[in-house]
């Protein structure tokens, strides 16, 4: 019953690689179009943050660069959807799904999306950006190696992701190469139609 006060809320999954821009395109579209911004990376942070066993399993798996248990990050995103249902006019969904079947659970447990911005740059353009964040993040996973797995993991099981809402008509993609503000353009370009 909790859930069903989600049905009629607009859910946009934003999808794109490591460092691809994510996280600085939602605050954005927050500021503009003032949705619910939910970034399961942030929620895993917090969780982490918690010390328990639970959160040194979380910070091991991040720190490969491999996806954590979809069941754990389902939990989160609902927990926190239910918290916002009332005074929320739509929910920006960043980092999510990043596997097939994270986008299927979710649509059975949750809701339907309405949307998918797909948040597009190369691997260098990535590669680089995270290198240039890791001199100050603090992360984990902001170093070579793990930025490696992190694009692997992108490549292997996170683009059937795009595909999937291709065939459905559902995908938006955006060029994330460009600088944050043009970036944004082309997301408000797309937002624009769906409002
Ligand atoms: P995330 O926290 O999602 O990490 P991210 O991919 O690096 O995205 P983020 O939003 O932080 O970076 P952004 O591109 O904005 O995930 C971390 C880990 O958590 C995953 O590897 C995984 O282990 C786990 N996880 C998360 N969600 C999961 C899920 N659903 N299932 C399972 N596991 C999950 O920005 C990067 C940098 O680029 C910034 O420094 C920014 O300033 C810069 N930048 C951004 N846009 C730019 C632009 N246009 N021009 C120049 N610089 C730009």
């Amino acid at each position: 019953p909790e859930l069903d006060k989600l049905k009629n809320s607009k859910i946009i999954f934003v999808v794109g690689g490591p460092g691809s821009g994510k996280g600085t395109q939602c605050e954005r579209i927050v500021q503009k179009y003032g949705y619910t911004h939910l970034s399961t990376g942030d929620l895993l942070r917090e969780a982490v943050q918690s010390k328990s066993e639970r959160g040194e399993q979380l910070n091991a798996l991040m720190k490969e660069g491999k996806l954590v248990p979809m069941e754990v990050v389902l939990d989160l995103l609902k927990e926190n959807m239910i918290k916002n249902a009332d005074k929320s006019k739509g929910f920006l969904i960043d980092g999510y799904p990043r596997e097939v079947p994270q986008a299927q659970k979710f649509e059975e447990l949750i809701a339907p999306c309405n949307l998918v911005l797909y948040v597009k740059a190369g691997d260098d353009t990535m590669t680089k950006r995270l290198l240039h964040r890791g001199q100050t993040s603090g992360r984990v996973d902001d170093n070579e190696a793990t930025i490696k797995n992190r694009l692997t993991t992108f490549h292997n099981q996170t683009l059937p992701v795009l595909d999937l809402y291709e065939k459905q008509g559902k995908l938006a993609e955006v060029n994330s190469e460009l600088a944050p503000d043009e970036v944004f353009n082309e997301v408000r370009a797309v937002l624009d139609k769906l409002a």
